[in-house]
């Protein structure tokens, strides 16, 4: 196995707009479904709102200074529709446009490469009332807002991923209810995956005219494991496998849906959909945080948890960053990849010598990092890993109580404290990028 990652390797961490930025209602911003959804009693398990996050808006070249502290090359962030273009469609916001601008730019001169996400799940309200993703329309209010955005910093962005796990967007927040906007739908959902998946494929033609940028999207993939080999578990986990991920990886990669039978029924689907959704695109981004476990037994056989849970309840598997990539690397035909997430939340808090010592997350990394180290020694093109999160930050119905930060936010004072995992991920990097190097020179 080759004994280090590519020179030119992406080494970063990753954010989104919801769960950090903060100032909610400032500076001509809109209101986005998570604004709303938040704010509705019991919507989120400790009853907080992103409305100051971790007021990153304000915070913004001190945060940067702490990605120079960690020493990452690359960051990715989402940036969100609602600020930039407040109803989702007609007027943009310049102090909006003014922020990522700067936060490009910060990036930049600090000597960090910028990797932007369109949407991470804040669609402007005014459109979720028009119906929003359901509605076709959304489609092309995205395309236009993703070329505007391509026109704006696609100069300096490296990579523009057009969503962040569809999955999540269509089948939490219109499925199951428990994230924005919370409907509980199956045929809406199905409807609403598709038109995610179409809006990217307008967003990714919309682009290519306007930017050199690399271009793809994120997807949430995980591999999925019967837990006896009986033929009902057998046939639950490729179920599984097909509702979550090739779902998402048939249309992009393939121009079909799976026919493997799914919990919701299949979208309607126009002439030359799948042509645009299929359209070839720079990279992949991947984010992995576990498998999927599948039993047909009452109750279910529960996952091992051998290597232990995180706080969210997800079993931590870092084989499964190695099945995962290798099983999707032989059966599609995939552009470069990234592990654009990579991450656990865990029961941190500051001990009496003021810091957080986390030694659950510096193993969770460093067997992951094995784990894709063996992948790419056996060929799977993966080009950087991004670990979620940066800081601790405001996850979705979970609140603030879930905690996947290399930095611990303290959220009354804002006070940013690095983990002994951001200083032991700092040391990862520094081996892996100069280490090498480091060594030609002492010889
Ligand atoms: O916090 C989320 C992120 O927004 C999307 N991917 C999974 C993370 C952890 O749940």
């Amino acid at each position: 196995m080759r004994s280090s990652f590519p020179s030119d390797f992406a080494w970063g961490t990753a954010t989104s707009a919801y769960q950090i930025e903060g100032a909610a209602q400032e500076d001509g911003k809109g209101v986005s479904i998570w604004d709303r959804f938040s704010h509705q009693p019991g919507a989120i398990e400790d009853g907080s709102t992103g409305d100051v996050a971790c007021d990153h808006y304000h915070r913004l070249e001190s945060d940067l200074d702490l990605l120079v502290k960690l020493g990452i090359n690359a960051y990715r962030f989402s940036i969100a529709w609602p600020r930039v273009q407040p109803l989702g469609q007609g007027a943009w916001n310049p102090q909006g446009l003014d922020f990522y601008d700067r936060l490009v730019d910060g990036l930049l001169q600090r000597g960090i490469t910028p990797h932007a996400t369109l949407y991470h799940w804040d669609l402007p309200q005014t459109l979720q009332d028009m119906g929003g993703w359901a509605n076709r329309d959304t489609c092309q209010y995205f395309a236009e807002y993703a070329r505007t955005i391509a026109t704006r910093l696609g100069d300096r962005v490296k990579a523009f991923a057009t969503h962040n796990e569809p999955f999540v967007s269509a089948m939490l927040g219109n499925l199951m209810g428990i994230h924005a906007p919370g409907l509980k739908d199956a045929k809406t959902a199905s409807q609403i995956a598709h038109h995610i998946l179409l809006s990217h494929g307008m967003a990714v033609r919309a682009m290519r005219a306007a930017t050199k940028a690399d271009l793809g999207i994120v997807l949430n993939l995980s591999p999925t494991t019967p837990a006896t080999s009986s033929q009902a578990d057998q046939d639950k986990a490729e179920q599984e496998f097909a509702f979550v991920s090739r779902w998402y990886l048939d249309p992009l990669f393939r121009g079909t849906y799976p026919s493997t039978p799914a919990p919701i029924p299949l979208p309607d689907v126009q002439t030359g959909d799948m042509a645009l959704i299929q359209q070839p695109i720079d990279f992949l981004g991947i984010n992995y945080y576990f498998r999927d476990w599948c039993s047909t037994d009452t109750p279910p056989i529960p996952a091992p948890c051998k290597q232990g849970c995180s706080e969210m309840g997800w079993e931590i598997y870092p084989e499964g960053i190695y099945e995962l990539l290798t099983k999707i690397n032989r059966e599609y035909k995939l552009p470069a990849l990234y592990i654009s997430e990579n991450g656990v939340a865990c029961a941190d808090s500051i001990a009496d010598d003021g810091l957080v010592h986390d030694a659950q997350r510096i193993r969770f990394i460093e067997d992951h990092l094995h784990e894709l180290k063996r992948a790419i020694a056996e060929g799977v093109d993966v080009r950087g890993y991004f670990y979620w999160s940066l800081m601790d930050n405001f996850e979705w119905s979970k609140g603030f109580a879930m905690r996947f930060g290399l930095i611990h936010i303290d959220y009354p004072t804002q006070q940013r404290t690095f983990k002994d995992s951001a200083l032991w991920y700092r040391d990862y990097i520094q081996r892996e990028r100069f280490g090498a190097q480091q060594k030609e020179a002492t010889l």
